[in-house]
């Protein structure tokens, strides 16, 4: 948090850098030290692994066998390796998810890694993390989950000593930390020493956050604290795990009161505390480790994306990387994260500012007070700015040459406040300006991706901002394209559709599980427009750049028989939307008082042995499911329940669900919403489906 007693030792710092005695005022607030070392930290790992790793669950109910956790590889050292390969900083690590269940030997807990079979119960993750983050010079977080479902007196005032006590364990015997984080889940039931119940909190008042927090920073000066709003935290969710923070984004917020999720997303313009954003994702859908999602790891362009709507839009990234059962991480994610960072080496390879010359341009109602040659020479500690009041400036970089270019960044000075409102990006084409990109905040960082241009001469323009711009480092360059993997979709009656990310691409695909090639055999088929099909399918298609025979990672998705005959009954306006095969449409069950149910008739009688549910991907008001009941019937008029129960953190991830259960006969099913995210029972929903024996 900054102060305004700060505030001298801030003009201090610009005095001695700009060298000038006509330094800018700093434009509150303004960064503490910590968090900006933090924000330079720019990319880190998250690790989960817990007893879950053992479970096939996304949150455990805290009931869970100790004997589970005994892996026979666990190796940190191995984690470390990776992530640092990988470019990022530092690791945070769960130290304790909902189940309650300690990675480390906690003093106050029988449920803990202390009485697990693992090293005879004398082993401690944590220990063995943090010496591993030592050698490999990364930074270590913590990740202790507030709720905690194996916890007797959770929900009682002694719950919050207990809380802090381990909290402090953690900052005590494990070396410097560099950030912890508190998830705000809460679903309520657990197992709660035996009780078995369902125990609500108000997440502001029970935890008595003020004290937890002045005890962490006491123990741990140098650390930042991660909040989902309101507790005056240092850094901020982003309100969503999707992987993206808004294309605007302030890293200011105001710290009392309750904090809408969009306000998170995009920060406040005018917020009175610094709370700069921090984008969480996990390189699977899920955060911690399941099989079945090892065809799921995310591709290097799905992950260039998250990095530009991170990174590239002045927030941090924190990638989730889960660990397996037998304590290592998967061979997949390892390539995919090596991958990935060379991807970037090779985006930002040449920088095309350096050498070149950068002059201000006519600055209306003042001087050029900082140089413009400051915003390119390669020190994020200088900066180009022009006399206070000034809140529209413009900077032209000259190459010298015409040079080739589709990326663009941009740095504000933020040590003196984030400033800038709306921003633009002009080439010299053919003899004119020519608008390539805008954009709107800048921030610590912001990358804008953009068609290819040639030009010798680059113009850059604040347009609006809230005190005169500081702008400390300008960028360009010419990165690769990078061909996504295809999206298949099979439609209701059995079509399937591939569509590549690049339109100018080829597509081929294999419905035999090998591997697409990039040229056209019997079985590897070049892709002309949506095909027939039948049955149970796997498809595999990747996208081919003909010109230099380059080629995307493929794509996989199987289907189950398809829902031809299939009809939602009733059937009410736009409701074969949920049956329809596109994961983009949805409809919402249960609006205006009616019942929050969809029921298929599925034309004949299947043998039927799980369900599936994908949510509405409607970014704000979604009705996600969290408690459901599925029940077949033979006749639709006679009904037994065959599954019911919870899609655990389906809130903050909400991808497919599949809940199995022993094979029933049905030509009817029926799921029904028990209770949404959000407390109503209204259900969104995008596909539901069956699995067929
Ligand atoms: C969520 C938790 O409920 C997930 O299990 C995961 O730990 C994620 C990072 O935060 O809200
Ligand atoms: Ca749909």
């Amino acid at each position: 948090m900054f102060c305004n007693k700060c505030y001298l030792t801030l003009m201090m710092a610009a005095l001695a850098i700009g060298g000038c005695t006509n330094a800018p005022d700093a434009c509150l607030p303004v960064p503490s030290e910590n968090q900006l070392r933090w924000q330079e930290m720019e990319y880190y790992a998250f690790i989960h692994y817990s007893l879950n790793t053992y479970t096939d669950q996304s949150w455990g109910y805290g009931n869970e066998s100790l004997e589970l956790f005994n892996p026979s590889d666990l190796d940190c050292r191995q984690w470390a390796r990776i992530c640092k390969e990988a470019g990022m900083t530092g690791i945070i690590f769960t130290a304790k998810h909902h189940c309650g269940f300690c990675m480390w030997p906690s003093e106050y807990t029988e449920y803990s890694v202390k009485n697990t079979p693992w090293k005879d119960g004398k082993g401690d993750v944590m220990k063995e993390l943090s010496e591993a983050c030592r050698e490999y010079g990364l930074k270590l977080g913590v990740y202790l989950s507030p709720w905690d479902r194996n916890a007797a007196f959770y929900g009682k005032d002694e719950y919050v000593e207990y809380f802090r006590n381990q909290m402090r364990e953690l900052l005590t015997n494990y070396g410097p930390v560099f950030e912890t984080w508190f998830d705000g889940a809460n679903g309520g039931n657990g197992y709660y020493g035996g009780a078995n119940e369902t125990r609500r909190i108000d997440a502001h008042t029970y935890y008595q956050w003020a004290g937890t927090f002045s005890m962490i920073r006491e123990l741990q000066p140098g650390i930042v604290i991660w909040n989902d709003g309101g507790d005056r935290g240092d850094l901020r969710w982003v309100g969503t795990e999707a992987g993206y923070v808004g294309e605007t984004n302030w890293s200011m917020l105001n710290h009392d009161g309750d904090v809408p999720f969009n306000m998170l997303h995009y920060g406040l313009e005018d917020g009175d505390s610094w709370v700069a954003a921090e984008v969480n994702t996990s390189i699977r859908p899920e955060w911690f480790y399941h099989e079945s999602e090892n065809h799921k790891v995310k591709s290097v362009p799905k992950l260039m994306e998250t990095y530009y709507n991170s990174v590239g839009r002045n927030a941090t990234l924190l990638l989730n990387v889960p660990v397996m059962p037998n304590g290592l991480i998967h061979p997949t994610d390892e390539q995919r994260l090596k991958d990935f960072a060379q991807a970037r080496s090779e985006a930002f390879a040449v920088n095309l500012t350096e050498g070149a010359q950068a002059a201000a341009g006519k600055v209306r109602g003042g001087s050029r007070r900082f140089d413009a040659s400051k915003a390119i020479d390669g020190n994020t500690r200088t900066y180009w700015t022009t006399d206070d009041g000034v809140k529209e400036a413009s900077l032209m970089i000259d190459f010298g040459k015409s040079q080739t270019f589709n990326r663009f960044q941009v740095q504000e000075y933020i040590r003196l406040g984030q400033r800038v409102k709306s921003f633009k990006v002009e080439a010299f084409i053919e003899g004119s300006w020519k608008e390539i990109t805008k954009g709107t905040t800048i921030g610590y960082k912001r990358i804008l991706c953009f068609p290819t241009v040639t030009a010798d001469r680059l113009r850059f323009t604040v347009l609006d901002s809230r005190a005169c711009p500081l702008i400390s480092e300008i960028a360009v360059f010419n990165a690769p394209q990078i061909l996504d993997a295809p999206t298949i979709i099979r439609r209701q009656d059995g079509t399937v559709v591939i569509t590549p990310n690049d339109p100018e691409s080829t597509v081929y695909y294999t419905l035999d599980g090998s591997e697409p090639g990039t040229s056209e055999t019997q079985s590897n088929r070049r892709y002309r427009g949506g095909f027939p099909t039948d049955g149970k399918i796997t498809v595999k298609a990747i996208s081919v750049e003909e010109s230099s025979g380059r080629y995307s990672p493929s794509a996989t998705e199987r289907f189950d028989l398809p829902r031809t005959a299939w009809k939602v009954v009733p059937e009410a306006q736009g409701s074969q939307a949920v049956i329809d095969g596109d994961p983009q449409t949805a409809w919402h069950a249960g609006r205006r008082g009616q019942t929050p149910e969809i029921t298929v008739d599925m034309g004949a009688e299947q043998s039927i042995s799980g369900f599936t549910y994908l949510p509405d991907p409607a970014q704000w008001g979604p009705c996600v499911v969290s408690f459901y009941r599925f029940e077949t019937s033979a006749d639709g008029m006679r009904w037994q329940t065959v599954s019911e129960g919870e899609f655990s953190n389906i809130k903050n991830n909400p991808v497919l669900q599949t809940k199995n259960f022993p094979p029933v006969r049905a030509r009817y099913f029926r799921l029904v919403s028990l209770r949404n995210t959000d407390g109503g029972t209204e259900m969104g929903c995008a596909e539901v489906g069956v699995i067929t024996e």
